[in-house]
């Protein structure tokens, strides 16, 4: 081979072919920006207030751009800001070509865009195909059964109730927020479908009106110069058809749950997961590449909410002939951890993306989100930094859902302040399990009124009890804050090589004890973890024969309490309960 290579360097005269010759896991591909982006979830409502309403705004967002900068975010996205009568906060769109009033106007937007790209910052908006408000003038066109907008929705008769009474739904489908997804319309005299509130009827994909409509809506925004976007409730955008007697068929029991309400009541194998989903993803990726074509600029990006088993989520990259999605959400460190969770889950965790996703696609890590309570809740302020540091270091795109950083945790939401439909469409003694209230508590810049978020006398959703301590203006004076050992790992994270292109390998040591490592060039980085509550010593030679008998410390938990740059022994590495610590070479 080394001769090979000599011959082929002689011929070609090219200085650096030697590059060519290594082994392929030292090959440092070039990679697009959104492969190792460190992607930002603005959750709009939340984030910062301009105009002292007690509601996040645009204008708020684009007062904050220094602290994404700040933060090294690459590109952030923002939950929807479009028109809508906020039944679910904006995922309930009666316009998709306005801007919510009291978010700001297109002009804040384009204002937002054009700032962030000074600063080099990517602005993605959330698109929500699935489905559109009843207040839409789509909907109410559709309702009168105007020409061109008879099939834009769902209808469909139902049948007789042969007890007399209201007519029965077309079959036993229940939404997700509780109770029959289908809803009578009196003056068309049909149900319509929604898999979501009763206000937001479900599109009909099948009508080709409808694909190229939302299309345009893509278009549109892309012209504002957005640089891509974050696609809503993906696995339920297409149902089964009717048989051909016209009846839809009903979804089996679950088993799971005796609360005939409750979404969990069903098993969703004739409203999720359809393959027609797919083909629809691919169409939009289409969208997004013919778009580039034309008009030049960096990737358009597609980012896919997929709740669904890795047989659907993984065809989401697209197949052998036709690209999908770039990034379908990885929910594996969300779905599939709990309280409480051992090395061995973020082991089968990890390895449940890693091991089915298909050769060369890019990762990606997501460990929360505006529909799930705060990360730092849900495993245990102990992990909140290991979850970033996992998130940061393993291989692909990371991304992060505001306040994270900051260790933000749920905010307690009584019954009377709950605004979600989730919530509110249960009862004072069940809302706690379905709300997502807590995790959209206002972001917490400072120990101020209102966390600095608003000068309001009050704030839409109340903030949450810990902004006095956990907030970004303390956070950046403490040396060791959940801040700073974010703004760390992102350093790390920006100047590695062998984080953007290593290979990687990561176990389980014992219940407690996990490692990640991840290799380039003979260069090699550690991230050990002890997500358990007792001290322990470890070897790691035992795990990678060939790595030094002695490490320099880079990054530490707020449970180290070792310092920054001192050597250890590979051999005999003391970890104390909770301490997450990266290693490099000395
Ligand atoms: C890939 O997807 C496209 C679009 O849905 C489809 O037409 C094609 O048959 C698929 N190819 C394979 C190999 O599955
Ligand atoms: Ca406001
Ligand atoms: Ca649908």
């Amino acid at each position: 081979m080394g001769s090979v290579c000599l011959t082929l360097i002689a011929v070609l005269l090219l200085k650096n072919s030697v590059l060519a010759c290594k082994a392929p896991d030292v090959v440092e591909s070039e990679k697009d920006w959104w492969q190792t982006a460190q992607f930002y979830q603005i959750y709009p409502r939340s984030f910062m207030d301009s105009n002292g309403d007690g509601i996040g705004d645009i204008n708020g967002i684009t007062s904050k751009l220094d602290y994404l900068k700040e933060i090294g975010v690459t590109a952030a996205w923002l939950s929807p800001i479009f028109k809508s009568p906020m039944v679910d906060f904006g995922y309930d769109i009666s316009s998709f070509y306005e801007i919510q009033p009291e978010y700001g106007t297109i002009d804040d937007l384009k204002n937002l865009i054009a700032k962030a790209k000074n600063l080099g910052l990517k602005i993605i908006l959330d698109f929500v195909p699935n489905h559109a408000s009843t207040e839409n003038e789509w909907f109410k066109k559709s309702v009168k059964r105007e020409k061109g907008f008879e099939d834009f929705f769902v209808w469909h008769d139902g049948y007789e109730n042969p007890n007399g009474g209201k007519r029965l739904p077309p079959s036993n489908w229940i939404q997700a927020f509780r109770g029959s997804a289908w809803e009578w319309n009196d003056e068309r005299k049909q149900f319509y479908l929604h898999q979501f509130a009763v206000q937001q009827a479900d599109l009909n994909y099948r009508n080709p009106l409808v694909v190229e409509e939302m299309k345009r809506v893509l278009r549109y925004w892309l012209d504002m110069g957005v640089a891509g976007f974050r696609i809503d409730a993906v696995p339920v955008l297409f149902e089964a058809l009717p048989d051909s007697s016209g009846r839809y068929p009903d979804e089996p029991l679950s088993g799971t749950t005796n609360d005939k309400d409750d979404h969990d009541y069903l098993t969703h194998i004739y409203t999720e997961n359809q393959p027609e989903t797919l083909d629809m993803v691919y169409q939009w990726r289409t969208v997004m590449d013919d778009y580039q074509r034309i008009h030049g600029g960096d990737t358009r990006v597609l980012l896919i909410e997929t709740y669904a088993p890795a047989w659907f989520t993984m065809p989401m990259y697209g197949n052998s002939t036709t690209k999908g999605a770039h990034l379908p959400f990885n929910f594996n460190l969300i779905t599939m951890l709990h309280k409480g969770l051992k090395a061995t889950d973020l082991e089968k965790s990890i390895g449940a993306w890693l091991d089915k996703m298909p050769a060369g696609r890019t990762a990606n890590w997501v460990t929360g989100n505006h529909d799930q309570r705060r990360t730092a809740s849900r495993y245990g302020i102990e992990l909140a930094d290991t979850m970033n540091m996992l998130v940061m270091m393993l291989p692909g795109a990371s991304i992060t859902y505001q306040g994270e950083e900051l260790g933000m945790i749920d905010g307690e939401i009584s019954w009377a302040d709950s605004v979600d439909p989730a919530a509110c469409n249960s009862n004072p003694q069940i809302y706690e399990k379905f709300t997502r209230d807590p995790s959209r508590t206002p972001f917490q810049w400072s120990n101020s009124k209102n966390a600095g978020f608003s000068t309001a006398a009050k704030t839409w959703l109340p903030l949450a009890a810990a902004y006095e301590t956990t907030n970004v203006e303390d956070e950046r004076k403490s040396p060791k804050s959940h801040l700073n050992i974010y703004k760390a790992l992102v350093n790390l994270r920006k100047q590695s090589k062998l984080l953007k292109n290593g290979t990687y390998r990561f176990k389980a040591l014992s219940d407690s004890i996990f490692v990640l490592e991840r290799s380039l060039n003979g260069e090699k980085l550690v991230l050990l973890v002890n997500v358990g509550n007792s001290a322990s010593t470890i070897n790691i030679r035992d795990f990678d024969v060939t790595l030094p008998e002695t490490m320099k410390t880079s990054i530490m938990n707020v449970y180290s309490t070792k310092s920054e740059g001192i050597t250890i022994q590979a051999g005999r590495i003391e970890l104390s309960p909770y301490e997450s610590l990266v290693l490099v070479k000395t």
